[in-house]
């Protein structure tokens, strides 16, 4: 029986954000003091957390000097050397100042955009200053409310634009930096223009470096979209771009909860360990939850802690599920394995289609065939009950 102890081997990440929401929502103020993000290093480190993601500015406040800057990002070097803490990730601030409330690479404002490509490639530098070998790009403000102020066929033209001149600035750098982009379906903005990970693998496609580009899916932002999660991960796995994950938990289609990993649908979580586990996945587990806003300062480590046991106990019970030889024989029954065989052996062939033409099928017998699914199913809540 595993102690469920998180170590670095585990892959566990938190974002700055995360750890440091100071539980502030839109009918209240904060409800706990500010992080320090050495702080956090050091908390999440003595967890068994493998590093930390940050927006540029979740670690150097907007509009501070060069000085600053410096001052600021030396410290946090020190506190990641001290502790072996790694940066897993990067990401820029685009959604908070009021600049970008029409949106940052699609802000109807020439300027803006630019102003938003200029910060970004700075916070591009921050990133691979820290090592930070993944650079996600959630766009909070890349939306509207009102359609007929914004061309989405436009906007979709200037997010394209954006993203080949920031892989133009990282290939001209050098860094060894892959981008993952993070779709949302709404919130902050009424409508998204990057709205799933089916609409972020398309705009991938038209982009002058697919290769550099990945996705990075939320459980809670395709859930709010009422689309299943696994079959988001699934594609984006199938399609060689699950760069990145963003964990936690989601009840329904409501505002985004970002609650602790494993809090709601437990199943789901439990699925998709088990697919992450065995997809050969080695890119960060990446927490985006926040603690409760009811939480003093020790319910955050609470929060933190819970993300990582839930997970590991979760893996646990994906090998005891795949180790049953009950669950094998109704996979069997369900005729899960055989998904995996190409239906026509070697494509399209005037060969094939002649077999094909010549094979002879019990129609009734395929009709009448049952999948078993229940019995599957069954079992798959007696493991998560443990029974
Ligand atoms: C913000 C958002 C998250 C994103 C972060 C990265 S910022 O907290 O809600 O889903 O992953 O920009
Ligand atoms: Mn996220
Ligand atoms: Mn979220």
């Amino acid at each position: 029986m595993s102690t469920y102890a998180p170590t670095r081997d585990h892959r566990f990440s938190f974002g700055l954000w995360t750890v440091g929401q100071v539980g502030r929502d839109p009918f209240g103020d904060p409800t706990r003091p500010p992080l320090d993000p050495v702080e956090s290093v050091k908390r999440l480190g003595a967890l068994g957390a493998a590093g930390v993601s940050l927006h540029d500015n979740d670690l150097i406040p907007f509009g501070s000097s060069a000085a600053e800057r410096d001052r600021l990002v030396a410290r946090f070097r020190e506190a990641l050397a001290e502790t072996g803490m790694r940066v897993t990730m990067a990401t820029t601030n685009l959604f908070t100042h009021p600049i970008f409330r029409d949106g940052a690479f699609t802000s109807n404002d020439r300027d803006v955009r630019r102003f938003a490509l200029r910060k970004t490639v700075d916070a591009i530098d921050l990133g691979a200053e820290l090592g930070a070998p993944i650079y996600v790009f959630w766009g909070g403000r890349e939306g509207s409310e009102v359609a007929a102020a914004k061309p989405a066929t436009d906007a979709f033209e200037r997010y394209k634009e954006a993203l080949d001149f920031l892989c133009g600035y990282v290939r001209d750098q050098g860094y060894e930096l892959r981008l993952a982009l993070e779709p949302k379906p709404n919130e902050p903005r009424g409508d998204s223009f990057v709205a799933t990970v089916g609409h972020a693998l398309a705009l991938i496609d038209r982009l002058e470096h697919p290769e550099m580009v990945g996705v990075n899916p939320e459980i809670a932002h395709e859930t709010i979209a009422g689309l299943s999660f696994l079959h988001a991960v699934s594609l984006a796995l199938w399609a060689g771009k699950l760069f990145h994950i963003d964990l936690n938990a989601q009840r329904g289609g409501r505002f985004d909860q970002d609650l602790r990993f494993g809090q709601e649908d437990l199943k789901e979580a439990f699925l998709l360990v088990r697919l992450l586990e065995s997809s050969g996945y080695d890119g960060p587990l990446h927490f985006d939850a926040h603690p409760l806003r009811v939480e003093d300062e020790d319910g955050i480590w609470e929060f933190a802690a819970g993300c990582m046991r839930t997970y590991l106990i979760l893996a646990e019970k994906a090998r005891a599920f795949d180790a049953d030889p009950r669950v094998a024989a109704a996979l069997e029954a369900a005729g899960a394995g055989t998904l995996g065989l190409p239906t026509v052996e070697g494509g399209y062939s005037a060969e094939a289609l002649r077999g094909l033409r010549e094979e002879t099928f019990d129609v009734d017998a395929l009709a009448a065939r049952g999948y078993a699914n229940e019995r599957l199913d069954q079992l798959v809540v007696e493991h998560l009950l443990g029974v």
